[in-house]
């Protein structure tokens, strides 16, 4: 949304504030308010406007603007009903130089996870990417995953969820995966030039594969809109402070402290999961010692 229309919408959702009024103090002619104003109506805005002037009466429930609303974060919200991935077309508007946009989708044809995983993403869940350009070396972007597992599963807190996080980047509850996390980027050697962080979570639990859970399992409505927003909010305060990213993961972790089998490129590892150290390094302690894993798929065990 352009400065303009937000202020628009800023002003005449503090309303009534009459057409000229408004012309004059943001600078522009009556028919440009005009014009903003029947813009945010077909985004679904509710505009009423009387002798007084205009006023905002409804906000749309889900979509870029709605979210853009009110959010205290500086991204813009790219909204689809439908797209095969957010985080291929997150990957073509890096291509195309834009930086801090979201894309959100209602449902997901083509969701990828990891390692070219299908990710489930029926209508009605939250699926989006964050583009970003932080200034960061390549090795140091695994810090922005744990930011957002973190924002995740606070989010799904505030909402009386009990999510926690699985290393590295899965929020679970009840040991059931609520939402996953696939980090994407492209950099030179020593900076990062883009980081597409994907961001999938469950709303309703039905029609999900098994291990799977919604949010709509463990609290009884949910609005998306505020959810995103509390969540885009979250991520944005942690992605530039690593340090309070980590405390944040430490504070949520599920897996410090468990028995653990890690899949790796270069093996399988088992032992106890004892730390995790900047910028998302777990730590096993093994009977040969302690193990360093970058990167690899985490089970959890039971303790023996
Ligand atoms: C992940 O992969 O957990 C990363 C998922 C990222 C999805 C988001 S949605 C927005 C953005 N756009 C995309 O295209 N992707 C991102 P991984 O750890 O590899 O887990 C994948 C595995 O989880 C699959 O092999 C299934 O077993 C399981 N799975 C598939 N769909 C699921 C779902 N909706 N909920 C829980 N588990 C699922």
């Amino acid at each position: 949304m352009d400065d303009t229309r937000r202020a628009v919408l800023d002003a005449v959702a503090d309303g009534p504030v009459s057409g000229p009024a408004l012309a004059a103090r943001l600078g522009v002619s009556r028919a440009a308010v005009w014009k903003h104003v029947e813009a945010l109506r077909e985004s679904g805005f509710a505009i009423e406007s009387d002798g007084d002037g205009y006023r905002l009466v409804e906000t749309p429930d889900y979509g870029g603007p709605a979210i853009e609303f009110g959010l205290d974060a500086p991204f813009d919200v790219e909204y689809h009903d439908s797209l095969p991935s957010t985080n291929a077309r997150a990957r073509d508007l890096a291509a195309e130089g834009e930086t801090d946009v979201v894309v959100l989708a209602d449902e997901q044809t083509g969701g990828r996870g990891r390692l070219d995983r299908t990710w489930r993403s029926p209508p009605g869940g939250i699926w989006l990417s964050i583009l970003c350009r932080p200034d960061l070396p390549p090795a140091h972007a695994p810090v922005l995953t744990l930011a957002a597992a973190v924002a995740v599963a606070e989010t799904a807190r505030e909402h009386g969820v009990d999510a926690g996080i699985k290393w590295p980047n899965d929020v679970l509850v009840g040991g059931e995966k609520l939402a996953g996390i696939l980090t994407e980027m492209e950099g030179e050697a020593d900076r990062v030039a883009w980081v597409v962080v994907g961001i999938g979570i469950n709303v309703d639990p039905k029609g999900l594969p098994d291990g799977a859970t919604g949010l709509c399992a463990h609290t009884e409505e949910i609005d998306r809109r505020t959810f995103v927003q509390h969540l885009l909010e979250r991520f944005d305060d942690l992605r530039t402070d690593p340090e309070k990213a980590l405390a944040a993961w430490r504070e949520h972790a599920l897996t410090l402290g468990r028995r653990v089998r890690v899949e790796t490129g270069g093996g399988t590892v088992v032992g106890t999961a004892c730390a995790v150290e900047f910028p998302g390094t777990l730590v096993v302690e093994t009977g040969d010692g302690p193990v360093r894993v970058h990167a690899g798929d985490c089970e959890h065990l039971r303790p023996v």
